[in-house]
């Protein structure tokens, strides 16, 4: 096996319409918000992965840890041969999972929003396991997972409509001749991620999952099961509650570069909308909210400020010391995953963390 199959899942129109309809809904009223999705252009993709070699942002060091000393383990209780990663971005913890696949007949999938992440990181995950069969899916993990997932196992194949390309992509085998050319999108055409035999392991690393508001996070948990059947699994990377004092420092360093992460969605706003923010009207806020138990980081006005959005033909206005809130991150207990998952419709499989409590991976099994 060389290289990868490419397939976009997305409307060409993704990211200028979604991105339009959050400003809308998420400028034009009070209190004001943004959704953290739109902080990921290039340079904030990059500032993220600055982030991540923080001293004070300890989730990546941890959860690597975790994989490091247990991606084996977790690999085996889950039985998968295929690990389908949302949100995948570099894929670079991933290999500590992709390493602890059977060496034969086994599948990557990974699926991110940016055809650019999903090209460099399938290309040299693709280079470095030849044996891996590798597939990369442009899709919103939050809305398109049935879609890529078909709904249920593969044991489900003929008796469900899996007719559709859409519905076809990861689960059952292509049609022959069906494959696209490796690197080529394969317009509308089926593509085989997973091998024929053993479970989907769906793997949803970093803390992400923190980014959904309680009512997301429900839905987004009731997708997933309803995509999963027996013998696939759900892995999930999750913050864990701890002190103040560790967890806003890993949102407001002292390098300022979770400021200039923060600061930078108004550059996007700029670029994407023909907007006219000025970043030193702002300043990066993070808080600590005991009671929802999230980080929440906002952007400050620090003086009065207007602001014309040319491609929506809006001014946007800010009082001085109002806030634009960008990002929720959740943090977790065992007992609440627990609870959420249960009432999923998971039970637990597995629960790892690192040496100093910070971080969590667990596994859950449909029930
Ligand atoms: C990528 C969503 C896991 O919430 O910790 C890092 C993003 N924001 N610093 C997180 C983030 C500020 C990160 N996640």
């Amino acid at each position: 096996m060389t290289g990868y199959d490419y397939i976009d899942h997305l409307p060409t129109d993704f990211t200028s319409a979604g991105l339009r309809a959050d400003v809308r809904s998420g400028l034009l009223i009070d209190p004001k918000s943004l959704p953290p999705k739109w902080f990921y252009d290039k340079t904030g993709s990059a500032l993220f992965e600055e982030i991540t070699r923080l001293p004070e942002y300890y989730p990546t060091r941890a959860e690597r840890a975790i994989l490091e000393h247990s991606a084996t383990e977790i690999l085996a209780r889950s039985g998968a041969r295929t690990v389908v990663e949302l949100g995948s971005g570099s894929s670079e913890k991933t290999r500590l999972l992709l390493n602890a696949l059977p060496t034969d007949d086994a599948a990557y999938v990974a699926l991110d929003v940016s055809e650019t992440a999903l090209r460099q990181a399938c290309e040299s995950v693709a280079a470095d396991y030849p044996a891996l069969r590798v597939t990369a899916v442009r899709a919103d993990f939050e809305h398109q997972l049935s879609a890529v997932l078909g709904s249920g196992s593969r044991s489900d194949e003929g008796s469900t409509a899996e007719g559709s390309p859409a519905q076809n992509a990861l689960g059952g085998r292509p049609p022959a001749g069906t494959r696209s050319v490796a690197g080529i999108p394969g317009a509308g055409v089926p593509v085989a991620g997973a091998p024929a035999v053993g479970g989907r392991m769906l793997a949803f690393l970093g803390g992400t999952i923190g980014n959904l508001a309680p009512e997301q996070r429900r839905r987004f948990l009731a997708e997933v099961r309803a995509g999963l059947g027996a013998g696939d699994s759900f892995l999930l990377g999750a913050d864990l509650v701890k002190s103040p004092t560790v967890l806003v420092p890993a949102y407001d360093d002292a390098a300022g570069v979770t400021a200039a992460f923060n600061l930078n969605v108004l550059e996007v706003l700029n670029r994407q909308l023909a907007a006219d923010f000025n970043r030193e009207d702002f300043e990066h806020v993070a808080v600590w909210d005991p009671d929802e138990a999230w980080i929440e980081m906002r952007l400050r006005a620090v003086r009065p400020v207007r602001v014309w959005i040319a491609d929506l033909d809006v001014e946007v206005k800010l009082t001085a010391g109002e806030e634009i809130r960008t990002e929720i991150s959740a943090k977790f207990t065992h007992d609440r995953l627990r609870a959420e998952f249960a009432a999923a419709g998971f039970s637990p499989a597995g629960w790892w963390t690192d040496s100093e409590d910070r971080f969590s991976l667990s596994l859950w099994m449909p029930v």
